[in-house]
């Protein structure tokens, strides 16, 4: 008699078999149980012919035969074995080889980017996906790996499962750039043991991209650091000793690992100085302390180096640093004029105050020294105003009005000039 050979290694592939039959309608009559015998090792020994697991039962002429009730035991051998009877009572037994039940799939230990084992990158350049893993099955072994390649775990859209060669634990691809640049990509290693049991596990990703940070919508501006309380304008600053840089808006798909500033003035030179930041940061400061940055302009560079060491195009920013209060000309008085006929003030300053840089100014009347119940910090670049008396000022008969004009440097720095104009009886 021929020698079994059994066309099941565990329990799911016995069940497998089973909806195989069933899908093709192949009834098994219940009183032809299918299989033959199977007997299970104690310790590590064995024995043929044994009927530990079933008893020998009847299969009639069926030259197959299965039972998925049989309860395995993992890393166990069992044997199987038919006996045929011929209508005469002739017996002839037939054993089939051991077969060791293996109930666990392949241990992936891990699946990593990279092309030297056991190392894992996050990021490279090259149009190339590069993968290492470690994949055993102590019981029945590997049948076979394959490597699919997807934009997310166990994803094959930039490569489905090939086969790999197991024992050589890396590999890699080139693919087309369209594929890869700028993407995150993920190896899945999927494998089979030689008891059909399939594993797969996916590696923690990497990014491949090969441009340097993008500064395209980034912002950078110093702030307005004033000697007052009144706020530098936009690209200057009165304070001549310290620099707060913020900046926003840089992008990089890899992530920026290293921000360097360069500051440059008449005076200080700070060259490429290089900053780290924590990812999760969208706006970044850095201060610059207890310099001299000089009278006049000060360069800001900033170039955002990302994790693979490529450099952005510099982002500059260029600020004035005024610490002078407005000249003023000693020589002149303020010009106030009362215009009763419809009840306006006309006050002007014009040539009073210099600056070889923008000014403002501000302006406040009222009816004591200092106050402000005419107008209060009336803000103008004009060097004339022109304003009425509010309700609440009643019997301006020889009414005495105090004003203050105050000239503010593009810095914050100010100087004031006062003057009282006392109206007609
Ligand atoms: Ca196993
Ligand atoms: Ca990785």
């Amino acid at each position: 008699m021929e020698t079994i050979y059994p066309y099941f290694y565990t329990k799911s592939e016995v069940i497998k078999e089973l909806e195989r039959l069933h899908d093709q309608n192949v009834m098994v009559p219940a009183d032809k149980p299918l299989f033959n015998t199977i007997n299970i090792p104690v310790n590590q020994g064995y024995t043929r012919g044994g009927t530990q697991l079933q008893n020998f039962q009847s299969v009639g002429l069926s030259n197959f035969a299965f039972n998925s009730q049989v309860t395995l035991t993992h890393d166990s051998y069992i044997y199987i074995t038919a006996i045929a009877q011929n209508s005469a009572g002739l017996q002839d037994v037939s054993y089939s080889d051991k077969i060791l039940v293996d109930l666990t799939p392949p241990r992936i230990e891990e699946v990593l980017d990279g092309d030297l084992l056991g190392e894992d990158l996050d990021a490279w350049k090259e149009n190339t996906v590069y993968v290492n893993w470690k994949v055993t099955d102590d019981e029945s072994g590997l049948e076979y790996c394959e490597w699919a390649i997807g934009y997310q775990p166990k994803g094959i859209e930039v490569q489905s499962f090939e086969k790999i060669k197991i024992d050589d634990r890396k590999a890699y691809k080139d693919f087309d750039p369209s594929l890869l640049q700028g993407k995150t990509v993920y190896s899945t290693i999927q494998c089979q043991n030689k008891a059909g049991l399939l594993f797969s596990l996916s590696s923690n990703g990497v990014t491949i991209f090969d441009q340097p940070p993008s500064m395209a919508s980034a912002v950078i501006q110093t702030r307005p650091l004033s000697v007052t309380e009144y706020p530098a304008m936009d690209y200057y600053q009165s304070i001549d000793n310290s620099l707060r840089i913020v900046w926003s808006g840089v992008v990089d798909k890899i992530g920026v690992q290293q921000y360097k500033i360069s500051v440059n003035s008449n005076k200080y030179n700070l060259d490429g100085e290089g900053l780290s930041f924590s990812d999760a940061q969208d706006v970044l400061f850095a201060s610059v302390r207890n310099v001299d940055l000089g009278q006049g302009q000060t360069n800001v560079t900033l170039q955002a180096i990302n994790k693979l060491l490529e450099r952005s195009i510099p982002l500059h920013y260029n600020l004035t640093v005024v610490t002078d209060k407005p000249m003023k000309d000693a020589s002149k008085q303020l010009s106030l004029t009362w215009h009763d006929g419809n009840k306006e003030f006309v006050v002007s300053w014009d040539g009073i105050f210099t600056s070889s840089h923008p000014l403002r100014f501000e302006v406040s009347a009222g009816t004591a020294l200092g106050g402000g119940n005419i107008i209060q910090w009336q803000e103008t670049r004009a060097t004339s105003i022109t304003f009425g008396l509010p309700e609440s000022v009643t019997g301006t008969s020889r009414l005495k009005v105090y004003m203050i004009v105050r000239a503010i440097t593009a810095g914050g720095d100010y100087s004031d000039i006062l003057g009282t104009i006392t109206l007609p009886a």
